[in-house]
């Protein structure tokens, strides 16, 4: 039921990415032109792209270039997490696949190594709303780069959530956990590496000691996209009211709240999130390669 596409699957260091971020995270056209640009970036690098969706029910790695742009552009695109996978196969979806599917996907695909942008989490607020990322970043052995958990979430609660479930967080030439599109969170990272020959070196160690969950490699948002802290406050506060005022919840609340910050905050959390969606391609291609060459 998965769809290797032949590049990828001869390919040495490859390089998996999200469709969720390209369907439901980011405005049209700046989702067909970031997920163009995250494939560019990681072959600059050395790596093959396989970007990871769903289409009439078959699960792809390795998307051609007009079927990311079908993700992109139409509109009968579902959001895919894991409890959805059966149903997507069975009924032939159409879907763009999150931090949880693409890891299930691509794992089972071979690859080692995947970038997005922020992962989801617990969110805030009375009831326990928990992103199937967690669990499935506990229970998959994949390296995901990413810049924290998006910050709409209970950053605490999330970073205590990896750490009861032994998802190993390294922070990538950082000592503090990202906060998405801010550089810090006053939360701590477990390890520190400075180089993707570290990261390889975390890796195989993990998968020798037959540790099998992911390793959260964390990369901040490059300084010059950060969005200052008085004002990523301002319209995460006005966010979040809206989303309790309309009464957005499930698998909605989370594209809801970036877009609302995005508008609120005339564009600056958009280029934010495409910054540290390319950096973080760039840093993923860079451990795979790496990767290859430990053996
Ligand atoms: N990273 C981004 N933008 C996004 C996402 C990640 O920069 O939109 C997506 C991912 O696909 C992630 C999802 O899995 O948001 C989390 O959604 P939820 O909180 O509903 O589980
Ligand atoms: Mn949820």
């Amino acid at each position: 039921m998965i769809e290797i596409a032949p590049e990828v699957a001869d390919a040495q260091a490859v390089v998996a990415l999200e469709s969720t971020v390209i369907a439901h995270g980011l405005p049209r056209p700046a989702n067909l032109e970031t997920a163009q640009r995250l494939e560019q970036i990681v072959r600059a690098a050395g790596a093959v792209p396989a970007t990871v969706g769903i289409l009439a029910g078959k699960l792809k790695v390795g998307l051609g270039a007009e079927e990311v742009q079908r993700l992109a552009e139409e509109d009968n695109i579902r959001k895919v997490s894991t409890r959805d996978l059966p149903i997507a196969v069975a009924e032939g979806w159409d879907g763009a696949t999150t931090v949880a599917t693409t890891c299930w996907i691509a794992h089972r695909a071979g690859i080692k190594v995947f970038a997005t942008g922020g992962t989801g989490g617990v969110h805030r607020g009375a009831l326990p709303d928990v992103s199937a990322d967690l669990p499935e970043l506990a229970r998959t052995p994949i390296v995901v780069v990413c810049s924290g958990a998006k910050i709409v979430l209970d950053l605490p609660a999330t970073r205590e959530w990896l750490e009861t479930h032994g998802v190993t967080v390294v922070g990538y030439q950082c000592d503090e956990f990202p906060a998405f599109y801010s550089r810090r969170s006053g939360l701590p990272v477990d390890t520190r590496a400075n180089s993707p020959a570290q990261v390889a070196a975390l890796f195989q160690a993990q998968r020798g000691l037959g540790i099998d969950s992911a390793l959260l490699v964390t990369v901040p948002v490059p300084e010059d996209f950060e969005v200052p802290q008085p004002q990523l406050q301002t319209v995460l506060d006005q966010a979040l009211e809206s989303a309790e005022r309309d009464g957005i919840g499930g698998r909605e609340l989370t594209p809801f709240l970036l877009s609302q910050m995005a508008r609120r905050s005339h564009g600056s959390t958009l280029r934010a999130n495409i910054a540290l969606l390319e950096n973080n391609a760039r840093v993923a291609a860079e451990i795979a390669v790496a990767l290859e060459a430990a053996g």
